[in-house]
């Protein structure tokens, strides 16, 4: 997987992609990432990328020649050129997935006003980080290529299956505890101090489908349940109901 992120800022990528989990895929050449500045395809002699609005208004607007030449000259056959922008479909995990699919995604940072809405002809797919508004496109491309890198193989551990099932990425992670077992008067629940494995993993999951009904009921929209979590559903409206 290649990511190609045009920006008019590449050293606001520098440290974020040389960090943690990020920094260390790109190290094992699991995945590419280059920054390019949009300033390289100026087409004038003053490098001029941005222009005045047509009509008025305040702020500039990034030029459709400059991005198109840019596009262009990065985009290969199988390339997916991403627009960020507030007015985008916002990010979900299933989008993540299907993007990590790909073998070379080209993002568009935007800034100021935005861009002249013709260089969108040389986009495939504008995506939003969600509903609210920033100074520009490089947080949300950071975003963006962190979520894709961590389901790129091996880049978490070996085994990529436990984070990429559909039926994991509209629940809401199961409580965690470390040592100490007792702290201020708060146990850890027995169950995790049992051993018993298939236990734990049922209790796990009940946490998780519950706390994901309480916290976030609008994830369980997105989200496919397989034949235990029904089970464990319905155990939970009977206690319920019953109780
Ligand atoms: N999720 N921004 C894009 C420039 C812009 C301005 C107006 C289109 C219209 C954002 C987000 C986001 C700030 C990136 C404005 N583009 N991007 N930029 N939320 O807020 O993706």
């Amino acid at each position: 997987m290649k990511i190609d992120i045009l920006t008019l800022f590449p050293d606001f990528f520098i440290n974020p992609l040389n960090e943690s989990i990020v920094g260390r895929a790109i190290d094992k050449g699991k995945i590419e990432v280059e920054t390019i500045n949009i300033r390289n395809y100026a087409l004038n002699k003053h490098r001029q990328v941005d222009d005045y609005p047509y009509g008025g208004g305040s702020g500039m607007v990034l030029k459709a020649d400059v991005l198109i030449s840019a596009i262009n000259d990065i985009k290969k056959v199988n390339s997916w050129v991403i627009y960020m922008s507030p007015q985008g479909k916002v990010l979900n995990q299933k989008k993540v997935k299907e993007l990590s699919e790909k073998s070379h995604l080209v993002v568009l940072c935007g800034h100021y006003e935005g861009v002249d809405e013709r260089a969108l002809t040389e986009v495939d797919e504008e995506i939003s980080i969600g509903d609210y508004v920033l100074t520009g496109g490089e947080l949300p491309a950071l975003v963006l290529t962190d979520a894709v890198t961590r389901l790129i193989p091996g880049v978490l551990g070996d085994d990529n299956s436990a984070i990429d099932e559909s039926f994991t990425d509209y629940l809401l992670e199961y409580p965690h505890y470390t040592r100490p077992a007792e702290f201020n008067g708060l146990k850890v629940p027995d169950i995790l101090l049992s051993g018993h494995h298939e236990n734990i993993r049922l209790f796990r999951k009940k946490q998780s489908l519950l706390r994901t009904l309480i916290k976030r009921p609008d994830l369980l929209l997105s989200k496919e349940f397989d034949e235990e979590e029904e089970k464990i559903l319905k155990e939970i409206l009977f206690d319920r109901e019953y109780s």
